[in-house]
């Protein structure tokens, strides 16, 4: 059996890490959409590097909780496409074999001037120079609002051949990645939600599992 599963910010708020929803959408008085869009990085480089180093810490200070953990075992024995919303890295650390980053790692640098990557310290900043082309106009390599998430084609591909499809803890509100159950149901995938609440697409998929992902996935997956 193939299965394709989707993760979002949920599966990772019992390992301390906030969702979107839970900060009501703010961070110090700003709207997170005003935080995580290139515009943003623009306008306010410094702003947007503090949200990022601030989540960066919290990030190496989380442990996988016994979801990701169930996640990495489901791998041991199935055809299992990983592909995750949040950008910390807690999937891999746990030991799933092979994390699709769709909105890419906290972990990373992106130069804005020539694309290359590098592994991110723990504080950067807009100055810090590029390993390779040396301009001063450093990112984290994260997907902003209105850029395009990485991977895309390896993910319809897997979402094509699912037999089943799992969204867990994601609120359905953010694309294309909301429309992926909608994509694998008309393929013929079963589509499960695993949620502390139904989502925004609940009515698309299958059926629903509801409760604290700690919980919901190790039963689902044992
Ligand atoms: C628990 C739990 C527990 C809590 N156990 N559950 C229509 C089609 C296509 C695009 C658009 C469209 N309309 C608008 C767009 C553009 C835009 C978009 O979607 N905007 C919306 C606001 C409408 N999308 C984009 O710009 C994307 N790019 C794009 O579309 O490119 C063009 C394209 C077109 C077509 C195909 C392909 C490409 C880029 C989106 C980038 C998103 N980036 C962010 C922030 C950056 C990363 C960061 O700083 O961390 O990524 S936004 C933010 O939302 C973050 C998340 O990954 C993402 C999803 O959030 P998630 O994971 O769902 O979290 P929450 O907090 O919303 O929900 C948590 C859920 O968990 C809740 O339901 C809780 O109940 C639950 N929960 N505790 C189980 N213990």
């Amino acid at each position: 059996m193939r299965i394709t599963v989707l993760t979002g910010a949920g599966i990772s708020a019992e390992s301390g890490l906030a969702t979107f929803r839970a900060s009501d959408g703010l961070w110090e008085r700003h709207r997170i959409k005003d935080v995580a869009t290139p515009e943003a990085f623009a306008r306010d480089p410094e702003l947007v590097h503090r949200f990022y180093n601030a989540r960066r810490s919290k990030v190496a200070a989380a442990r996988p909780n016994a979801a990701h953990l169930a996640l990495a075992r489901l791998a041991r024995h199935h055809d299992l496409t990983l592909v995750k919303q949040n950008v910390d890295d807690l999937h891999d650390r746990a030991g799933s074999p092979e994390v699709i980053h769709m909105h890419g790692s906290i972990g990373g640098a992106l130069c804005a001037a020539c694309g290359h990557r590098w592994p991110a310290p723990a504080v950067m900043a807009v100055n810090d120079p590029c390993p390779r082309c040396a301009a001063r106009v450093s990112r984290p390599d994260i997907v902003w609002f209105g850029e395009m998430p990485y991977h895309m084609e390896r993910i319809w591909a897997a979402l094509d051949q699912a037999d089943l499809f799992a969204a867990i803890g994601t609120s359905g509100n953010v694309y294309p990645a909301a429309g992926f159950v909608q994509h694998a149901a008309r393929r013929g995938a079963e589509c499960i939600e695993m949620n502390l609440e139904a989502s925004l697409n609940a009515r698309d998929f299958d059926r629903q599992i509801l409760g604290p992902a700690t919980g919901t996935v190790p039963q689902w997956v044992e």
